[in-house]
């Protein structure tokens, strides 16, 4: 450990003179505290750049620094872990091989085993009334073949959201990330930090974000808590839960105005059931697969948000009405609607119940607003 640790000092040489600079010295103290007020969205790109590769160098500082005091591991661990989750590919490769090393050198071999599964059965409920079409098992060319001839509803670059059923049910994953006891054995005992969003919707009153060890993140989805780690590409965390996935074909689908070579960006989405993801548009066509549990998703064809009423964005992409506090039969709900009048309440979406092994097109710009029907485990690529 001790030449790993002096390998990652001397490799970080340039940020701690940066960091010596700025925050007047990399020794004491806590160093990623003192560098995180750095990162700001608002500021020019290369002072953000810089922002962000520092913070991940006073992650790996502070990690070494941990283990040198002889704290326990998952302290050392989770220093690295917020640099992984905060940094983005800020030095990315150099944490996850630290993180590695730490943990074949530090961490115990046997997790303690749990037989819980994150979801016991699931109850999709009634199909919607408005159905996105379905494709069975598709590949890259059967999408293809399929979006060749605009389909109903279709956008301007002729694309309409599919339902891919069963396009994900070769996935190792799909035997697996229903055991907690898995989730915990690949996360070391569950003590792998990830990001978590706590309340119903990041649009919703009551809402706020932690890092919290994935042991937490799986009691608190067990205790019901509406919990969820949304967004986040725990595969750069741990790379044993990606080899469980294969990358749909589909994302190599000839669609209209795509360059020939696009990056995939993939996310995890896990959480407690009646978590929501508001009404929203993303830049990218999407490939969203269902791997534990059931998501309901409703669908709008691109528009500004206020062809949807007084919808107006809260957050750029994000859509202001809520579709659950409109939804339903009670006084409140119509109170609402009648608020919202403009909203298209009764037409103009589809809908889709995705199972384990689904998948949803979702064509760059549709509006999608995605609730988990239950416990739910998903992965996305954008492309
Ligand atoms: O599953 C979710 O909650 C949201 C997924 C989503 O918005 C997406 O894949 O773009």
């Amino acid at each position: 450990m001790a030449d790993l640790l002096e390998q990652t000092r001397a490799a970080l040489h340039d940020e701690l003179a940066l960091f010596d600079a700025v925050a007047g010295g990399a020794e004491d103290g806590d160093l990623a505290g003192a560098v995180l007020p750095l990162i700001r969205q608002d500021q020019e790109r290369a002072v953000l750049v810089a922002a962000l590769r520092l913070y991940a160098a006073a992650c790996l500082v502070e990690s070494c620094q941990l283990v040198r005091a002889g704290r326990p591991w998952p302290e050392a661990v989770h220093a690295i872990d917020r640099g992984l989750i905060r940094a983005g590919v800020a030095l990315r490769a150099r944490m996850r091989q630290l993180a590695d090393q730490m943990l074949a050198a530090l961490a115990p071999a046997a997790p303690p085993q749990r037989a819980q599964v994150l979801l016991a059965s699931a109850d999709a409920g009634a199909p919607p009334a408005r159905p996105v079409p379905v494709l069975r098992d598709p590949d890259a060319v059967s999408l293809t073949e399929y979006l060749a001839a605009p389909p109903a509803g279709a956008d301007a670059r002729g694309l309409a959201p599919v339902h891919l059923t069963a396009v994900a049910a070769h996935w190792p994953a799909l035997a697996r990330w229903n055991s907690v006891a898995y989730l915990l054995g690949q996360t070391h005992a569950g003590e792998r930090l990830v990001p978590v969003e706590i309340g119903r919707s990041y649009v919703a009153a009551q809402w706020s974000q932690d890092l919290v060890p994935m042991r937490v993140l799986l009691d608190r989805i067990a205790a019901g808590e509406t919990v969820y780690l949304a967004q986040h590409n725990l595969f750069h965390q741990v790379p044993a839960l990606h080899a469980d996935v294969l990358m749909p074909d589909c994302v190599y689908t000839d669609l209209p105005g795509k360059p020939d070579e696009t990056a995939v960006v993939s996310n995890c989405w896990l959480g407690a059931a009646g978590t929501v993801s508001p009404l929203h548009y993303d830049e990218h066509d999407n490939v969203l697969v269902q791997v534990v549990g059931c998501k309901l998703v409703r669908l709008y064809a691109p528009g500004p948000a206020g062809l949807y009423g007084d919808g107006t964005a809260v957050a750029g992409n994000t859509c202001g009405v809520d579709v659950d506090a409109g939804s339903g039969s009670t006084a409140a709900a119509a109170a609402y609607r009648a608020r919202h009048a403009g909203f298209r309440w009764h037409d103009g979406y589809v809908e889709c119940v995705l199972r384990p092994g689904d998948g949803l097109f979702i064509p760059a710009g549709w509006w999608h607003y995605v609730r988990a029907l239950t416990a739910s485990f998903s992965v996305n690529y954008w492309f």
